[in-house]
């Protein structure tokens, strides 16, 4: 299937055209994003992210990748980390990626990644590492000194998954724009000392849904790993499900459906819902004017479960066919290997790698 020897592919990458089914445009602009196998994807990570990845690809190279060597930064149950990794696949192609027109790999199956990651650890400081807020809420959790390495070396990792791609565009969510400013960092410090090898990505955060808060405490974020699961919608979740869920969302006892920094509960709800349904806050404010949180609660439940339902039917019907799974991540991986691997030459050269 793969004809291709590596370097043709690597020359031929930036003026063909079609490879291994993918039909790539000369300069076309690229984008990665990867999500954890760390639990099951909420609703968060739909508006955050995955909303717009269908759309991406029909303009930009896209890659988006499973990221379960950050999984492991936390423990993680080997049974349940395998069928995180494959309902995370199942859910990236049930929301619209289509492997012919995107790259879509396990992180672990492409070596590189944890290659450039060392590389990269080389030019990073300590002082850099230790400000970054995920590392501190995270290591919360464990005592001090007992907190793992990759944890700590983990946003090296989520530079290297970027610059290996050669990403022009990023898409996360408001969290991780820390990481993006310290890859942003490294490739300055790297080019300053080699001269132009690596590439300058930019974030893409959406102005509504970055930041989707938990239902039961708005104050914080919707979290796949939060321990109460009445603080998210869980792409697992049944319509029923879905519908206790909102109803028992924390609001106040305002009453008005508004955006209200002051009242980070019903404003998480008018954002999640004006987002689900492309219309502007503004507008959702005048539909619900002199309604209660009632009516409003239902139709947002309603919204979900209309997203929610149909990658749900999807990702059942994925899952019930593993041959095809393990072919498109075998396929996909020595596509991305083939494509990778000699830009990861080009950067040990520049070190002075032999
Ligand atoms: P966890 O929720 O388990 O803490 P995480 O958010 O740290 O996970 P990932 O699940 O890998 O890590 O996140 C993948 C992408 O989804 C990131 O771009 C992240 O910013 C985005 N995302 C996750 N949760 C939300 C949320 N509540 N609102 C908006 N975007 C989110
Ligand atoms: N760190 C991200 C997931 C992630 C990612 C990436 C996102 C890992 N590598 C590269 C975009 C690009 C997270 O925890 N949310």
């Amino acid at each position: 299937m793969f004809h291709l020897d590596e370097k043709q592919l690597y020359l031929s990458f930036w003026r063909v055209v079609t490879y291994a089914g993918i039909h790539y445009t000369q300069g076309m602009k690229s984008l990665v994003s990867g999500i954890q196998p760390s639990g099951v994807p909420t609703i968060g990570h739909i508006l955050g992210t995955v909303k717009n990845w269908r759309h991406y690809q029909e303009s930009y190279r896209c890659h988006f990748f499973i990221a379960d060597l950050h999984a492991i930064t936390v423990q993680q149950d080997p049974a349940v980390l395998r069928a995180n990794s494959l309902k995370l696949l199942a859910f990236f192609l049930a929301s619209g990626v289509d492997p012919k027109k995107s790259s879509v790999t396990i992180q672990s199956h492409v070596p590189q990644h944890a290659e450039l990651s060392w590389l990269l650890s080389c030019f990073t400081h300590l002082g850099e590492l230790s400000r970054m807020t995920q590392f501190k809420d995270k290591s919360a959790s464990h005592s001090t000194k007992a907190e793992p390495f990759g944890l700590f070396a983990y946003p090296v990792l989520m530079a290297a998954d970027i610059l290996l791609h050669e990403a022009d565009f990023v898409p996360v969510g408001a969290d991780q724009k820390q990481h993006i400013e310290l890859t942003r960092d490294l490739v300055i410090r790297f080019n300053h000392r080699y001269g132009e090898v690596l590439k300058m990505p930019e974030p893409i955060i959406p102005e509504f849904g970055a930041r989707v808060r938990s239902l039961q405490d708005p104050t914080k974020k919707m979290s796949k790993s939060d321990s109460n699961a009445q603080g998210y919608i869980s792409i697992d979740d049944a319509p029923e499900v879905i519908v206790k869920k909102i109803k028992k969302a924390v609001t106040d006892s305002v009453g008005v459906v508004a955006y209200d920094n002051e009242r980070p509960g019903i404003s998480s709800l008018v954002e999640m819902y004006s987002v689900l349904t492309d219309q502007s806050v503004d507008a959702v404010e005048v539909a619900y004017q002199g309604v209660g949180y009632g009516k409003f609660k239902k139709d947002l439940a309603d919204v979900l479960v209309s997203i929610i339902e149909p990658i749900q039917i999807e990702m059942k019907r994925l899952l019930g066919d593993e041959d095809y799974l393990d072919s498109l991540m075998s396929a996909q991986s020595r596509l991305v290997i083939s494509r990778t691997a000699p830009y990861l030459r080009k950067i040990k050269d520049a070190i002075g790698l032999l």
